[in-house]
């Protein structure tokens, strides 16, 4: 799987969606070349979520990019995804990777190389790095630097994504700092034209 772990990475948060319809925004940012995306949806019971959920699983199936759900494997299975996300108070790595299916991508937020050494030994397939430039989308976040970026890229083999405020501004200097992916939210899911927010930020990585 670690050949599709490369490039744009968007988040389809519908509270940063403003009432769009995500499914469409999805279409949109893959268009514009998203290479992965991620369901996360911090405020509602699971029950909520998953027809939007399953929806969005049709969208990434037909276009061939892999959807990721944060925090919830019972989700993430039941929507037939293609991976979870967790974060360091989420379920370990170590038991995700044990209730997937094989080939299912586990992905872990770290701030630092010692989180992300052992997200890799525990055997995430991706480490995050961030909070790097403030995010306007998450609140209890840990800042980061485009140095501990490097650090944590020297440290692990598996590829490392930057979060956290990324925009078009700063893209370019996360994949200096030896980012594969580039998780971003606001950049795209709030923007007037989500396809060419999309485009412009995947084109940093060509
Ligand atoms: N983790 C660290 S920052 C962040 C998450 C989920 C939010 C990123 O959102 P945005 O809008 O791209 O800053
Ligand atoms: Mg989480």
């Amino acid at each position: 799987m670690t050949q599709t772990l490369r490039g744009l990475y968007v988040i389809i948060d519908p509270a940063v969606a403003g009432g769009r319809d995500v499914s469409h925004v999805a279409r949109e940012a893959i268009a514009g070349g998203a290479a992965l995306l991620q369901w996360r949806d911090k405020t509602r019971e699971k029950g909520l979520q998953i027809a939007e959920v399953r929806a969005l699983a049709d969208v990434c199936r037909g276009a061939g990019v892999p959807l990721i759900v944060n925090d919830h494997v019972d989700l993430a299975l039941a929507a037939e995804a293609d991976g979870v996300h967790v974060g360091q108070l989420d379920l370990p790595v170590s038991v995700v990777r044990r209730l997937v299916p094989d080939g299912w991508i586990v992905g872990a937020s770290t701030n630092n190389a010692g989180e992300a050494r052992a997200a890799e030994a525990d055997g995430a397939d991706y480490v995050s790095v961030g909070n790097l430039f403030g995010t306007t989308s998450k609140d209890d976040t840990r800042p980061a630097t485009p140095d501990m970026l490097r650090e944590v890229k020297a440290a692990v083999r598996v590829p490392v994504c930057a979060i956290g405020g990324i925009d078009d501004t700063n893209i370019a200097e996360v994949i200096a700092a030896g980012a594969d992916m580039a998780s971003v939210i606001s950049a795209v899911i709030a923007a007037d034209d989500p396809r060419a927010a999309a485009q412009r930020l995947a084109a940093a990585f060509d």
